[in-house]
């Protein structure tokens, strides 16, 4: 029976490293300079793995070598010095080793270099909006009272800085210069979101009432999916959106096609005096007659 549990023991771990080994999930290939994130995922994966493979394979050692036999009995040994100080260093290093090179990254991760642009996502449930500052550089204030139907991103109408913004909504594609550092201000209008594009391992909680960021740079072209990681109620997995990221002719070329908010502004003015318009050609033909 011992011998027959070992052997199990034992087949869990060659299965469990061969399954990592020869497993077809794998991580997406990366599109972004983040390629530390990758690093510090395998070193946990090392680390981990080494800790466990150790583990298992001592345990069934154990179950073999200590197994039940006629007459044999258990010792007691209430303290070991040796043993608990070689385990606590042990441990410590494990840990240290698996938390360091994570803060080291993080560090990284949100020290924006300086010729970093900036752009906005908003999160709502279910959706993303996107913000650039257009021509002047400078993202206008916005403060969720503005926000209306004419005005999903809730952008000051007062601040002159806010007129050139490029608002896109209704879930058109985001789209990135191909090796431009951007940094990414996060903020939603409802629930706590999470922005999530897995090619550029990177990802970042939305917290209501505050504006969270990280920096990244594009590295390659494509159309990559924008994903919610974090539960934000029923329509959660409706959260999608897509990122694209262009050669810089191309990127031009799209940002030219962009609405500013001014533009959307005047446009919802517009279509508002228009569908006035027919009542009051009504009253107006009443007159006549
Ligand atoms: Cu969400």
């Amino acid at each position: 029976m011992a011998i027959a549990l070992a052997l199990i023991l034992v087949l869990v771990v060659v299965g469990s490293v061969l399954f990592h080994v020869l497993s077809p999930w794998w991580l997406t290939p990366i599109a972004s300079n983040w390629g530390y994130i990758d690093g510090t995922i395998i070193l946990t994966f090392w680390i981990t793995g080494a800790g466990f493979i150790a583990i298992i394979l001592f345990m069934a050692y154990c179950v073999f070598r200590f197994r039940h036999q006629e007459g044999r009995r258990a010792a007691y040994q209430p303290e070991n010095n040796k043993l608990e100080w070689s385990l606590g260093i042990g441990t410590t290093v494990a840990v240290l080793a698996l938390l360091g090179p994570g803060l080291v990254v993080w560090y990284q991760y949100i020290a924006v270099p300086k010729e970093a642009n900036e752009f906005e996502v908003v999160g709502q449930q279910w959706n993303w909006g996107f913000r650039l500052p257009g021509k002047d550089g400078r993202l206008g204030t916005t403060d969720s009272s503005y926000i209306s139907p004419d005005n999903p991103l809730g952008l000051n109408p007062n601040d002159p800085d806010g007129q050139d913004d490029v608002v896109i909504t209704s879930g058109d594609d985001l789209h990135l210069a191909l090796g431009k550092p951007v940094k990414v201000l996060l903020r939603s209008i409802d629930v706590v979101h999470d922005f999530y594009v897995p090619e550029f391992r990177a990802k970042m909680d939305l917290m209501p009432g505050l504006v969270t960021y990280f920096w990244f740079t594009p590295t390659k072209t494509g159309k990559f999916e924008i994903l919610c990681a974090a539960f934000c109620g029923v329509g959660h997995d409706n959260m999608r959106g897509a990122v694209v990221v262009d050669k810089e002719n191309d990127y031009q070329a799209w940002l030219e096609k962009q609405h500013t908010f001014a533009e959307l502004s005047a446009r919802a003015k517009q279509s508002k005096s228009d569908a006035i318009q027919p009542v009051l050609s009504k009253a107006d033909v009443a007159l006549r007659k």
